[in-house]
């Protein structure tokens, strides 16, 4: 009677003990000794060992329906196994795989990895990190909504540039320039006048031409802006929650995941360390003798940063603070001198670095109108590129700020991935743009 029985997955099977039941999933492995069969079924739950006799079976990775007889079996993957009474096909893989999917390790040139990422993304390895990368993007919604966020959906089709720099796709809008956006920032500090605490969750799009293994030109961007704050510290103890809220997820949602992939989910210090660009560079220079070039931090004045507060305070986060102006864009609020004006060359901009890399920039952003248009004119912008978000300036925008964290980073350097290609399903980068 198989269509009065319903699909069981994978993880449910204890609870059916002694009864028939029917799994649905694809062929995770199979193994024939003589008369009798073994196949692995594998669905979203996990996967369960079957056995059966003269049954014919089709290429690993077929979708494939079980139905069987639950056993007890403390040698098989879960402790349980399906004596198989009703095998069918329900879509046979025409070709072998590429690899074998269930192998933890491929010996195989990861740029092939990547041609046939159609199939091996179902890899042991690449699902778990996409899970974990699932969980956080759901913790983070919920966090947000929590505390009272709104979730905002802004064009990827624009205009002009949000961020400055030469790093902007050009594409043909009905015979007009436009571009792919680099980041909401403009639209969601728009839509602060309306929600007041808003995120969203969305691709961005960068066309950096280098090859690194921090560098995507599509990538995840996980976006949040706050109004009526007092400063960019309010907006620096939001993301400090938001980090230990999503961590806590992990530990409960991702368990498995992280066990399979050997990483630690990280501890979230109720205050993450913040100190001024201006100390860290000095830290680094002096502490690890390393001259930092150009006005951010380098790659490896990040990693000897986070590398010292990780020995002395035991946080994998730092937060870096109070960025010059030469190294933020336009819309960054100047940070105040000690007599109360404002610094003509130190911002409200912050970092924050996690094991070794930036995986956020944020800050407090220009909510005064003339003091936008002076900032417009000082960077040597197009005001009349910018008039479709300067405008929301003359209508009482509050004080506001925010920051973005790239999925991909975070995901990368909590799983211990080396490169953030493999933290993505189907990366972009300077040569691929298939599958
Ligand atoms: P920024 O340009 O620093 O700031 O980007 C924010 C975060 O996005 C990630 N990121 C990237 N990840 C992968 N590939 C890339 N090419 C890439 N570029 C950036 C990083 C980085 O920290 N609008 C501001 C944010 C804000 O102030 O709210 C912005 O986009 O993790």
């Amino acid at each position: 009677m198989t269509q009065a029985l319903e699909r069981t997955l994978n993880r449910d099977l204890p609870q059916f003990e002694g009864q028939t039941v029917k799994l649905q999933g694809f062929l995770h492995a199979r193994r024939d000794l003589g008369g009798v069969q073994f196949l692995v079924v594998r669905d979203v739950s996990g996967i369960t060992q079957c056995v059966g006799s003269g049954l014919s079976l089709p290429l690993p990775e077929s979708s494939v329906e079980v139905v069987g007889q639950v056993k007890a079996h403390p040698k098989a993957p879960g402790g349980f196994e399906l004596q198989v009474e009703q095998f069918k096909v329900i879509s046979a893989a025409t070709e072998p795989t590429p690899v074998e999917i269930p192998k933890m390790e491929w010996n195989v040139n990861p740029e092939t990895m990547l041609d046939y990422r159609v199939v091996t993304v179902r890899g042991i390895k690449e699902r778990a990190a996409l899970k974990v990368q699932a969980e956080l993007v759901a913790a983070f919604r919920d966090h947000l909504r929590g505390e009272g966020f709104t979730e905002i959906s802004t064009p990827k089709i624009v205009s002009a540039g949000a961020e400055g720099g030469a790093n902007l796709f050009p594409i043909d809008y009905f015979g007009q320039p436009a571009y792919l956006a680099q980041s909401p920032q403009l639209y969601k500090q728009i839509m602060v006048g309306v929600f007041e605490k808003v995120f969203e969750v969305a691709a961005v799009y960068r066309a950096e031409e280098h090859a690194t293994s921090r560098h995507l030109n599509e990538y995840l961007s996980m976006d949040v802006e706050m109004g009526f704050i007092e400063d960019e510290e309010d907006v620096m103890d939001l993301e400090n929650r938001l980090l230990a809220a999503i961590m806590q997820h992990l530990k409960t949602a991702c368990a498995k995941e992280f066990a399979l992939l050997g990483a630690t989910i990280p501890e979230v210090p109720t205050h993450i360390p913040r100190i001024t660009l201006m100390e860290a560079r000095q830290l680094v220079t002096e502490k690890y003798s390393h001259q930092v070039g150009g006005k951010d931090l380098d790659p490896e004045a990040e990693r000897l940063l986070s590398q010292h507060f990780t020995e002395t305070q035991g946080s994998d986060f730092v937060f870096v603070t109070k960025y010059p102006r030469a190294a933020r864009p336009f819309y960054t609020h100047a940070d105040h001198n000690a007599d109360g004006s404002l610094s003509a060359d130190t911002t409200r901009g912050f970092d924050l670095l996690f094991r070794g890399i930036e995986i956020t920039s944020g800050g407090q952003r220009i909510h005064d109108y003339q003091m936008l248009m002076d900032s417009i004119a000082a960077y040597k912008l197009k005001p009349e590129t910018l008039e479709g978000y300067s405008e929301v300036f003359k209508f009482g925008m509050p004080p506001h700020g925010g920051f973005a964290i790239g999925a991909e980073r975070l995901t990368a350097k909590l799983l211990g991935i080396a490169n953030v290609r493999y933290a993505r399903a189907f990366p972009r980068d300077r040569h691929r743009l298939t599958p």
